[in-house]
C-alpha cells in the first residue's frame, strides 16, 4: 500500500532519511505551506518567503526526479493549515499504510506528529555527524559537558584536519588567532539571486506586518545556488574569515561570514561536505589553518553540540530561567528608537536581512538582553522569529544556554557578558554613538558599562565562586564605595527609563 512521505520546510535534502526509505514508484511525498508553521512565532517575512521558495523548488526537483508530490500552497483553498491536518487530508483521499517522517527539529512538532490518528513511522534525521545516541553516549557520566572535548571527537570521527592521530598544525583550536579587529572589509558579501515574485506577493499579503523587510530578497533558494554562494565565499572570504571572525563594523552586516546557516539548516547544503571543501582550500594553500579550523569548529563542533544538548535536555529547555530574569523585551528589539549605535546596527540589519553574525547575536543583542535582565523566554522567541536560519534545535541552546545562561551553565561555563569595552575593541560602533564608551558613570555613560556591574552585583551569590569570574568581582570590590553606589543608582535609573519606553 501507498505510504505518505512527509518532507518539512527544513528537510529539503534529496538524501533525507524518509526519502531514502521510500519507494518512488508507489509512495507519495507530502509537502505543505501552512499557517501553523508560518505563525508559531512571528517570523521575519524573509524567512517565511525563503521557506516557501525553497519548498516549491525542492518539490519541482522531486517531481522532475520521478516522485509523486502532493504540495499544498499557502493560499490553496483546501489547505487545513497544519502539518498534521495536511497529512490527515492526504490520507483521507486514498488508502495508505501510514506516514513516514524524518524527525522534526522541534519538540512541538515531534509531539504533534507523534499523535496522529494514522500509523506514523518516525525515522532519525541522519543529516548530522552525531546521532542522538552518539551524543548521549559521549555525554554520559561526564560531570561537566564542554564543547571542546566533543569537538575533538568529531574531528577524529570525520578525519577533518587530522594529521594521523594528531590535529593538523599541532593544536586543536586556533580561536586565539581569530579575534582581530579591522578597519575595513574587502569582500562584497554573499552572492545574490532573483526571488520568486508569486511567493513575495503572498507573503507580503499574509505576513507583511511582521517585523522585517521582505525586499530586497536575494537568498539562494535551491541547492545549486546555495552551493554557488558557498563556492563564492570559499574563494573570496574564507582566507580572512578566521582573523576577523569576531569583528564588527558600521554598515558591514556580513564581514567575512559565510551566510550559509539558513542553507545548512534547510537541508540545501551538507555540513560534512562544506567542511571537506573548506579543508581542501587549506590543503591547496588557498586559506590559512586558523580560518579553516575556525569554520570547521563552528559546524562539526558547535552546530552538532547544540543539537545534542537540545534533544538531551528535553521539552522544558526553552522554559528555563536560571537567573530569574523577568523584564519584558523592550521596543528597541523591534526597531524602536535607541541612542545605542551598536544595538541600532545589530537590530537594523536584522530587520533588513534576517541576519546578524555570531558576535552581534552574542555580544550585542544577547549581551544587552542578559545585562538588562530580560525574560529568557521572550528573548528566545525574538531570536527564533527574526533570523532566517532559526529553528528551535539550534536557536534555543544558543539563546537559552550560551547567550542568556538560563540553563544554569550547561552550554557556557560563565555568562557571556561584557562592558562597552569589548564592543569598542571589536568594532567601530562606539565612535558613532551618542553614548561615550569611556564614561563609566554620568549622563553619557555607555549603558553596557553601567549594566555590567549592576548584573554582577545582582548575581553575586550565584557567580562569586566561579573561578572564571573571580577577577571581575575583585575589580568591583576594589572600587571606591561611593563610585559603586553611583554605578548601581545610575544603572537602576537607566533601566527605569528603558521600562518606561524612553528611547534610551
Ligand atoms: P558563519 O559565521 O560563517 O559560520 C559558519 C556556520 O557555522 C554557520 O552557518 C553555522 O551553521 C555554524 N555555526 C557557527 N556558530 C554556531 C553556533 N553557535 N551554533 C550552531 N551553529 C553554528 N545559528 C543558527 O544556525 N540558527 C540560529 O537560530 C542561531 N541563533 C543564535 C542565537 C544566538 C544568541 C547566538 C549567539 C548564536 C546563534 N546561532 C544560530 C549561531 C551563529 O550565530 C549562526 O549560526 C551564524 O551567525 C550564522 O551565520 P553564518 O552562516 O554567516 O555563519
Ligand atoms: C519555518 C517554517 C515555515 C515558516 N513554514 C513552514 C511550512 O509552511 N511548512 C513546513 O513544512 N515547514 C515550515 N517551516 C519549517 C518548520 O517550522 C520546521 O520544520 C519545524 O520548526 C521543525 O524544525
Ligand atoms: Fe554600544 Fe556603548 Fe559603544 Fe554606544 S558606546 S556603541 S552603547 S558599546
Amino acid at each position: 500500500m501507498v505510504r505518505l512521505i512527509l518532507v518539512l520546510g527544513d528537510q529539503l535534502s534529496h538524501g533525507l532519511h524518509g526519502l531514502r526509505k521510500a519507494d518512488k514508484s508507489r509512495d507519495i511525498v507530502v509537502m505543505a505551506e501552512v499557517d501553523a508553521e508560518a505563525t508559531y512565532t512571528p517570523h521575519h517575512p524573509k524567512k517565511i518567503a525563503f521557506t516557501f521558495m525553497v519548498m516549491r523548488r525542492f518539490a519541482d526537483e522531486l517531481r522532475a526526479d520521478g516522485w509523486t508530490v502532493r504540495y499544498a500552497k499557502i493560499d490553496d483553498p483546501d489547505n487545513t493549515h497544519s502539518i498534521a491536518g495536511e497529512l490527515i487530508r492526504r490520507a483521507a483521499n486514498q488508502e495508505t499504510a501510514g506516514v513516514v517522517l524524518t524527525e522534526p527539529g522541534e519538540w512541538r512538532l515531534i509531539d504533534a506528529l507523534g499523535d496522529l490518528p494514522i500509523p506514523v513511522h518516525m525515522l532519525s534525521d541522519d543529516r548530522f555527524i552525531a546521532s542522538h545516541a552518539d551524543f548521549d553516549g559521549w555525554a554520559e557520566g561526564r560531570k561537566q559537558l564542554r564543547m571542546e572535548y566533543f569537538y575533538r571527537d568529531m574531528r577524529r570521527k570525520t578525519d577533518l584536519l587530522m594529521d594521523g592521530e594528531k590535529p593538523e598544525g599541532g593544536k586543536w583550536n586556533y580561536d586565539h588567532d581569530n579575534r582581530k579587529p579591522t578597519n575595513g572589509v574587502d569582500h562584497d558579501g554573499p552572492l545574490r539571486f532573483a526571488p520568486d515574485p508569486e511567493v513575495l506577493s503572498v507573503v507580503q499579503d499574509r505576513y507583511g506586518e511582521n517585523f522585517g523587510d521582505l525586499e530586497p530578497f536575494w537568498f539562494a533558494t535551491n541547492a545549486a545556488d546555495a552551493q554557488a554562494s558557498f563556492d563564492h565565499w570559499i574563494t573570496h572570504a574564507l582566507p580572512q574569515f578566521g582573523d576577523f571572525q569576531d569583528a564588527m563594523l558600521t554598515d558591514q552586516p556580513f564581514m567575512y561570514h559565510a551566510i550559509i546557516g539558513l542553507y545548512l539548516n534547510a537541508g540545501l547544503l551538507d555540513p560534512l561536505k562544506v567542511c571537506q571543501q573548506a579543508e581542501q582550500a587549506y590543503r591547496d594553500g588557498h586559506a590559512p589553518l586558523n580560518a579553516v579550523e575556525g569554520f570547521i569548529r563552528q559546524i562539526i563542533g558547535w552546530r552538532e553540540y547544540v543539537r545534542g544538548i537540545y534533544f538531551r535536555e528535553g521539552r522544558d529547555y526553552t522554559a528555563r530561567n536560571g537567573l530569574d530574569h523577568s523584564r519584558d523585551l523592550p521596543p528597541v528589539f523591534w526597531g524602536g528608537k535607541t541612542k545605542m549605535h551598536c544595538m541600532d546596527q545589530a537590530v537594523g540589519q536584522t530587520r533588513e536581512h534576517a541576519y546578524a553574525h555570531h558576535i552581534q547575536r552574542l555580544m550585542v543583542t544577547g549581551n544587552f538582553a542578559l545585562l538588562a535582565g530580560i525574560a529568557p523566554s521572550q528573548i528566545h522567541e525574538w531570536y527564533l522569529a527574526v533570523y532566517a536560519d532559526a529553528y528551535e534545535w539550534v536557536e534555543a541552546p544558543n539563546v537559552i544556554g550560551m547567550s542568556q545562561f538560563a540553563d544554569g551553565g550547561i552550554i557556557a561555563s560563565k555568562p557571556y557578558i561584557s562592558s562597552g569595552n569589548y564592543i569598542h575593541k571589536m568594532s567601530n560602533y562606539c565612535k558613532s554613538c551618542a553614548y561615550r564608551v569611556q564614561d563609566k558613570t554620568g549622563v553619557d555613560a555607555c549603558p553596557f558599562n553601567l549594566l555590567y556591574w549592576h548584573f554582577l552585583d545582582q548575581h553575586r551569590d550565584k557567580f562569586k565562586g566561579n573561578p572564571r569570574m573571580g577577577n571581575m568581582y575583585r575589580v568591583w570590590d576594589k572600587m571606591d564605595e561611593a563610585k559603586r553606589d553611583t554605578v548601581l543608582t545610575e544603572a537602576a535609573a537607566w533601566l527605569d527609563r528603558l521600562d518606561a519606553g524612553d528611547p534610551v
